[in-house]
């Protein structure tokens, strides 16, 4: 007979058939021209997703940096992260901070938790935005290669508002930026100047990412950040710093090896913007911040 929930082991026709179509939007592009999803509300099954992943027993790392007076929005991203990022999975916060001293306790679920590591200040925020990929790189090395599935690196100055789960799963997967989504691609801030690593012609250049939101499985994300730290480093020899950083060489490496899953701008909003219609949910979002105050420069 068939089964009421989307368990995988009895669906009949009909039920597939219901699947598709409750699974479907049209307002919204869901498919990359190389046939990777763009997961939007409306485009997934979360309970059948989970009943795929849950039983893997899988293990999630994310990955967050708050140096300086960036440890003030730690708080709420670690909380409101208990409501909404993965619940009821394996899921490990690696905080990288010169604050240890100030991290706030919040309490976990049973199978999450937090590890501390101490990094030093710095006097360029420009610097601390960049060397995320060095250090998650090392991570990975050092601690992630057999603990971990999958990783997603986050920034701190953001909240969770609504479900980021098992629909996020991927290889590579690139979360689209809310400021540039309904652009021409020549409107993007790609790096320009082809003296850069980061350098992507006019005319060239599929989506523009976030840097805030990027992840997948373990070896592809240490293949990204080692790729994107060796470019930034050999830039810097030549005294070029990319136009958006980290986030200009994210976006090469993205237009190089495109990412097997996108996420919808719902997965990285920015609260100062209005919510556009085909935003059906928020998800995470970057809050207002005040750039002079907070910032070392
Ligand atoms: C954008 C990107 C960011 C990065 C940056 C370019 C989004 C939403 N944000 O944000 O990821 O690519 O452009 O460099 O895509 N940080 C500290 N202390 C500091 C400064 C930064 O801990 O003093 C960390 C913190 O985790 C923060 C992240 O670096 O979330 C990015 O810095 P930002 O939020 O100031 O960068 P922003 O808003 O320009």
């Amino acid at each position: 007979a068939p089964c009421s929930s989307f368990s995988g082991c009895c669906l009949t026709a009909h039920d597939v058939t219901r699947l598709l179509m409750c699974c479907s939007r049209t307002d919204v592009v869901t498919v990359t021209p190389w046939l990777a999803p763009i997961v939007w509300e409306g485009t997934f099954n979360p309970v059948l997703l989970d009943s795929i992943y849950k039983p893997q027993n899988i293990s999630i790392a994310a990955t967050v940096f708050a140096v300086g007076k960036y440890i003030m929005f730690l708080k709420d991203f670690l909380e409101t992260a208990e409501k909404h990022f993965f619940v009821g999975f394996n899921m490990h916060v690696y905080l990288f901070t010169d604050r240890p001293k100030e991290v706030p306790q919040v309490k976990m679920a049973a199978g999450r938790q937090l590890s501390v590591r101490s990094v030093p200040s710095s006097n360029r925020w420009q610097e601390i935005s960049a060397r995320r990929m060095e250090l998650i790189q090392l991570l990975i090395e050092e601690e992630l290669q057999n603990n971990a599935d999958y990783i997603f690196c986050l920034d701190v100055d953001s909240q969770f508002h609504g479900r980021w789960g098992s629909e996020s799963l991927g290889g590579l997967v690139a979360v689209v930026h809310p400021g540039y989504y309904w652009d021409d691609r020549s409107k993007f801030p790609y790096e320009r100047r082809p003296e850069s690593r980061a350098y992507i012609a006019a005319g060239e250049g599929d989506f523009y990412f976030c840097g805030g939101a990027f992840g997948g499985l373990i070896q592809e994300v240490h293949l990204l950040t080692k790729t994107c730290r060796f470019n930034f480093e050999e830039d810097a020899k030549e005294n070029i710093e990319a136009a958006w950083q980290e986030e200009s060489h994210l976006n090469r490496y993205m237009w190089v090896n495109k990412p097997s899953k996108v996420l919808s701008p719902e997965y990285l909003w920015q609260d100062f913007k209005p919510r556009n219609p085909e935003i059906h949910i928020i998800r995470f979002s970057g809050v207002v911040k005040n750039y002079a105050a907070i910032r070392p420069n």
